[in-house]
């Protein structure tokens, strides 16, 4: 390894370096223990503002305490990847609107890759340590943990904010059983805006920092698997898969660049409506593959469309 990793602030360094190395926009440390809001976590679960996202009541006790994913976890590293690069204009005709993060490459794949990169270069240099990596879809609650790690604050709309980057970021984290000296949480500079709060048009950011996912849009379009929209659903105001209203309205949200692995699709940033709501004309729909929108393939698209599409 050519270098000394004896202290934590070394092994930190090293680790920071490699993760930036590997294509990573954002990386920070946070010491392993209970998550914190936890408690807003639980309390979400218990007032039923996740109803309609699937797992999130699996795995409780982990999402609380990374510690039980790893026995003998030391840290928690975490990671970000930006998208935000320019909107392509709005066609002519109507057309319906694909969340950003949505319209290019799916981030999963590149995300999870680099961190098992990270925990095998890891495994290198601390033979028999071991590291638990996730990405989205792990028991991890990512952006407490982002805070924590010094990335950025939750905003009131509940995302992760952060001064360089703004909001239009993915994350991943690691939690390892190495020691790695932990940075200062985020600090919170929302201060008295309540842009995000009074722009949501389904009134889904029931106060600041509380999401009730039951009136999200994006729960509905993106996260509903059957073949039909819930019948509570609110109407969709115009988005086909997820929705960036929340961001779109705040100052700080569009900072950032957009990582070379999640190339953007600008053929996909709005579909025609003619494509997803006429019978055999689905064929104006460019091809999804590998982009978040191949999850829900052109027949969740076509729900989507057809429910109530400019509300
Ligand atoms: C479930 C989920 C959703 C649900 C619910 C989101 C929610 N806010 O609760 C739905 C389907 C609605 C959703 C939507 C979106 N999501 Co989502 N989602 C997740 C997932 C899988 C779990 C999040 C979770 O556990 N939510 C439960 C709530 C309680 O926790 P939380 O969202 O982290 O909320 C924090 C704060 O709000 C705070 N809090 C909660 N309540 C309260 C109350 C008070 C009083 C206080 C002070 C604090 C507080 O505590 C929490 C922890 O810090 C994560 C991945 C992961 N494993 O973490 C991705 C993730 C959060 N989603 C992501 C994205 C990109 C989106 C969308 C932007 C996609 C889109 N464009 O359509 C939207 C954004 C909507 C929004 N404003 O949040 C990214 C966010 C990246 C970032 N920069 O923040 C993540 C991290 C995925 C990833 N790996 O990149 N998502
Ligand atoms: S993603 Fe859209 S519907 Fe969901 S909270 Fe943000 S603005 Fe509201
Ligand atoms: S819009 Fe304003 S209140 Fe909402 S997250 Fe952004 S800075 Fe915070």
């Amino acid at each position: 390894m050519g270098r000394t990793l004896s202290s934590p602030e070394q092994a930190a360094a090293w680790m920071k370096e490699q993760a930036r190395a590997l294509g990573l926009d954002a990386v920070g440390i946070a010491r392993a223990g209970p998550t914190p809001d936890a408690d807003q976590f639980r309390a979400a679960l218990a007032a039923g503002r996740l109803a309609g996202v699937p797992y999130l009541d699996e795995r409780v006790a982990e999402r609380c305490d990374p510690r039980l994913l790893v026995p003998g976890a030391r840290s928690v590293v975490v990671v970000a990847m930006g998208y935000a690069d320019a909107r392509p204009p709005r066609p002519d005709g109507p057309h319906l609107q694909v969340a950003r993060y949505a319209a290019r490459r799916d981030y999963h794949n590149p995300m999870i890759k680099k961190l098992r990169s990270l925990r095998r270069r890891q495994r290198e240099a601390w033979p028999g340590s071991d590291a638990y990596v996730a990405a989205d879809t792990g028991a991890v609650l990512e952006r407490a943990w982002a805070q924590q790690a010094g990335l950025g604050w939750v905003g009131k709309n509940t995302m992760l904010l952060s001064t360089r980057l703004g909001s239009y970021t993915v994350l991943g984290s690691m939690v390892t059983t190495v020691e790695l000296a932990p940075d200062a949480p985020g600090t919170d500079h929302c201060g008295t805006c309540t842009a995000c709060l009074t722009a949501c048009p389904t009134g889904a950011l029931v106060a600041p920092h509380v999401l009730d996912a039951r009136r999200c849009i994006t729960t509905h379009t993106v996260e509903n698997p059957g073949d039909d929209v819930a019948a509570d659903a609110p109407p969709f105001h115009g988005w086909v898969f997820g929705c960036d209203v929340c961001q779109e309205v705040c100052p700080w949200a569009d900072r950032g660049t957009a990582n070379a692995a999640l190339p953007a699709r600008a053929d996909l940033a709005f579909l025609p409506v003619k494509g997803l709501t006429t019978l055999d004309a689905a064929e104006l729909i460019p091809s999804l593959a590998g982009t978040p929108l191949a999850r829900a393939k052109v027949k969740g698209l076509i729900r989507n469309a057809r429910a109530r599409p400019r509300s």
